[in-house]
């Protein structure tokens, strides 16, 4: 560079600070009124790692794109605990958190218990209709109404038996003033058909921004009826979405169809136990048990069809194919993320708080056979970054919520109430 330039350069710095300012003086009328200090928590820089699975994969299948699978590990630099509340629950499956901030959480023998955030157990609670609870059945989700404060209402899933054999279903009571005790049990959806089987029911419950109740399901868990899911005229293996009166939502997908299941919002898969709406953009989210492999998140949308059995990125437990062996196919639905070796992903909650920064916004998944809570930072609908939480404890993680305060609170099938946060 020239010294002349150099010279000009300097010559207009020195013109530009001694240039008399445009601006008026500010004037501050509001001396006396106390403005709110609002100070916004800092988000901490995500720190990235090595991918958390370092297992090999039970298939040789290839993601339809980056980031679909195995992405970059991520670390929480905010320091946390966790804290087991209680171990001494029975079987633990849904857990929610009431206005008042105690805990209901079910068991899967057919008792609802309310938990005290100190982790002391009410007592039991019944009064469900005929449970067949071997197997994967039994009492299973619970739900909170919206509008707990004037209605009480409080929705489950369970596996309800009759002569002809089990079905997922979808009930709703009103918890007395007391909580001691459920008031006028009235059943308001049924996954039909029938099966004889105790296995994938599925069933999460979560409340939409509209009030509409969205409820997963699953195929049975047999060749018999694994099909099921691809057909419309059936509740097994779907995502549905019904009015709290039972009846179908108006706008949904297939109610003028035919022959249809009406209650059906999306399609295809295999055996859906967790569902979380997204904070930000309102989005339904889905975790799914893959078979050998092939674990699912998905993002589900109206009268989309999600692939199971048709696509997988698993195969059956003795090794083959499933199907033709193909992980994509023209008309159906690509997972977001997938796990493969299977972590058996179920319960989920989007972390909405800012008690931990980094947190917010985040998706949380109980999981079973991977023993630890799966925390995934997702960015325009793709996965980001994959933690696990929790590793250490040897525990089969069921379900997650949010408290009221940014902690979170997590079950397990050996019956631990975990308390998360700070
Ligand atoms: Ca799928």
């Amino acid at each position: 560079m020239s010294k002349s330039i150099i010279f000009s350069l300097l010559l207009s710095l020195f013109l530009f600070a001694c240039a008399p300012s445009n601006q008026e003086p500010i004037i501050d009328n509001d001396d006396d009124i106390e403005e709110p200090i609002i100070i916004e928590p800092e988000v901490p820089d995500i720190v990235f790692v090595d991918p958390v699975e370092t297992n090999l994969p039970n298939t040789s299948y290839f993601p339809a794109f980056e980031g679909q699978t195995r992405v970059s590990g991520v670390k929480t630099t905010t320091p946390f605990t966790s804290t087991v509340l209680t171990p001494s629950l029975s079987e633990p499956w849904g857990i929610d958190i009431l206005p008042n901030g105690d805990l209901v959480v079910t068991e899967k023998s057919g008792k609802l218990r309310i938990v005290k955030s100190d982790g002391s157990i009410g007592p039991a609670i019944t009064g469900f209709p005929a449970i067949n609870s071997s197997g994967q059945g039994g009492l299973l989700d619970v739900v909170v109404s919206p509008q707990f404060t004037q209605d009480r209402m409080l929705y489950f899933t369970l596996s309800l038996q009759s002569s002809q054999g089990s079905l997922t279903a979808v009930g709703k009571a009103q918890l007395s003033n007391d909580q001691t005790s459920l008031n006028n049990f009235e059943l308001i959806y049924e996954a039909t058909p029938y099966f004889n089987g105790t296995g994938h029911y599925g069933s999460r419950l979560v409340f939409d921004k509209a009030g509409y109740l969205f409820i997963s399901t699953g195929d049975r868990q047999s060749i018999q009826t694994r099909m099921n899911s691809q057909n419309l005229d059936n509740g097994h293996g779907k995502v549905l979405r019904i009015s709290t009166d039972g009846t179908p939502a108006q706008d949904n997908p297939f109610i003028n169809q035919d022959n249809s299941h009406t209650p059906i919002y999306a399609y295809g898969l295999r055996n859906v136990q967790g569902l979380a709406i997204d904070p930000v953009t309102g989005g339904l989210w889905a975790s799914e048990m893959g078979p050998l492999g092939g674990d699912e998140v998905n993002l589900i949308q109206s009268s989309k069809n999600y692939g199971w059995p048709i696509i997988s990125y698993g195969k059956e437990y003795n090794g083959v194919s499933i199907g033709e062996g193909i992980t994509q196919q023209e008309g159906m639905e690509q997972p977001v993320y997938y796990w493969d070796p299977s972590i058996a992903p179920s319960g989920m909650t989007f972390y909405t708080s800012n008690m931990i920064p980094e947190w917010e916004n985040n998706l949380f998944i109980a999981t079973l056979r991977g023993q630890h809570i799966v925390r995934l930072i997702i960015k325009d609908n793709r996965v980001i970054g994959e933690e696990r939480l929790l590793g250490n404890e040897g525990q089969r993680f069921r379900d997650i919520t949010m408290g009221l305060n940014g902690e979170l609170y997590a079950i397990t099938d050996q019956g631990r109430l975990y308390r998360i946060g700070q």
